[in-house]
């Protein structure tokens, strides 16, 4: 640096009081991919994130690979691309069908993408080569898992032309799922919940592990260890199972059955976010679809009234810091109506989607930043206390 460089902008100041938040708004990196902004919620690449939702799938993982919405040449020609890559070592799909039953779907998700990275992952740790690989990899490894736990057969054959969505729906297999309700709620499903930022805990996580240097495939599983959390990925499930206790669309029951968990001591499912401090948009699009998709559906319902009544309570409760509904407030309503009735699968729902917006951070970080050089290795400093058997060091 010259003598006369202007000083270095303080855009974070850490106090006392911020160590143990969980570096709670502590900015650490950059992000190309996409921007969650408090009150008007999530962008990809700019693009306010309802303006999206009706996009392809494959559309959309380009302009968050590519930065730009693709040209309908440049669509068709990335969609034969992923075709292309949607091969999955069968060896793959026989391991994660022998998993233990007693695991979550999430732990056999995490193994599922450690396999494939032990048996597809490039040889020379290439990670815009793995993202591709492994974004058009998972629909197939995902429904596998799905199939095999939920008693529902053999793994159905990739059809990989049919679009990422659709061919995903057509692996499910969902017995009396209407197939096209299932679809337009998935194609729209993956879309919202591609990407958020990079301070969210999975793509955190997942940035950090590529920033040593592993591969794409331990990256995103290590990305969705930390997705599985109750208070991250797994809300989705939390929340219809919020829903479910909650019994009622009753807006006078609703309400009492809200004041009386947060009396216990309980979550709000389907409300608050770290971020955000109004409605996220992502929950709009899906109130939306649902009148759609499932109007007189009673979960469904419960949501809707949910949206006045618990924003109603937690509004009164002076330490939450946003009162509205968050991404999960219906989610799962949606999934259940359209045939996924089992909200232990949610979160795989979420990663499925999820790890295309974390891949492309990650191949951002190494191989974008810096010019190219890539992040650094991430290492945050810790400041020691409580540790009584320090020897003090020699004046
Ligand atoms: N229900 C009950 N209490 C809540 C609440 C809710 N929906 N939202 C916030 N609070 C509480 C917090 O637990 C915290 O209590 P504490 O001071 O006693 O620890 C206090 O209000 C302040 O929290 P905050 O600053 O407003 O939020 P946060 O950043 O600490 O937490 C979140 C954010 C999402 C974990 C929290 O709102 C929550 O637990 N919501 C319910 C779970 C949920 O829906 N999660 C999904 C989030 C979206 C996602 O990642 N998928």
């Amino acid at each position: 640096m010259s003598e006369t460089a202007a000083p270095k902008k303080v855009l974070f100041e850490i106090t006392e009081d911020l160590l143990d938040t969980g570096m709670r708004g502590f900015p650490v990196s950059t992000v190309y991919t996409s921007e969650v902004d408090p009150g008007e919620g999530l962008h990809y690449v700019g693009y306010p994130i309802a303006d999206l939702a009706d996009l392809d799938p494959e559309a959309a993982i380009f302009l968050l690979l590519y930065k730009k919405l693709p040209k309908k040449a440049e669509l068709s020609k990335f969609k034969k691309e992923l075709v292309k890559r949607a091969k999955v070592d069968k060896r793959v799909i026989k391991l994660v069908t022998q998993l233990p039953k007693e695991g979550h779907p999430m732990e056999w998700l995490i193994a599922g993408l450690n396999f494939a990275g032990m048996l597809c992952k490039s040889e020379d740790n290439n990670y815009k080569e793995d993202a591709l690989n492994v974004i058009a990899q998972m629909p197939e490894i995902v429904a596998a898992i799905y199939r095999t736990r939920s008693g529902w057969g053999k793994p159905i054959k990739s059809k990989p032309k049919l679009g990422l969505m659709e061919n995903f729906v057509q692996m499910l297999g969902v017995p009396d799922a209407d197939a096209a309700k299932l679809t337009r709620l998935m194609r729209v499903f993956y879309v919202l919940h591609m990407d958020h930022g990079g301070g969210n805990l999975s793509t955190f996580v997942g940035k950090a592990v590529a920033s040593g240097k592993s591969d794409m495939y331990a990256s995103l599983g290590a990305a969705m260890a930390g997705l599985y959390g109750p208070l991250h990925g797994r809300a989705n499930q939390e929340c219809l199972e919020f829903l479910d206790a909650c019994g009622t669309d009753d807006p006078e029951k609703v309400e009492a059955f809200v004041r009386a968990e947060m009396a216990a001591g309980r979550s709000i499912y389907g409300f608050g976010h770290a971020v955000l401090r109004a409605e996220d948009p992502r929950a709009g699009v899906q109130y939306e679809l649902g009148k759609e998709l499932c109007p007189e559906d009673p979960f469904y319902k419960r949501a809707v009234v949910m949206r006045e009544r618990a924003v109603k309570v937690l509004k009164e409760s002076p330490k939450v810091k946003n009162p509205y509904p968050n991404v999960d407030a219906v989610s799962g309503t949606l999934l259940r109506a359209c045939g996924l009735t089992d909200s232990e699968y949610y979160t795989v729902l979420f990663g499925l989607a999820r790890c295309s917006g974390i891949a492309a951070q990650i191949v951002d970080e190494r191989t974008v930043h810096r010019n190219g050089k890539g992040v650094a290795i991430y290492r945050p400093s810790d400041i020691p206390v409580n540790q009584p058997h320090r020897r003090l060091k020699k004046a």
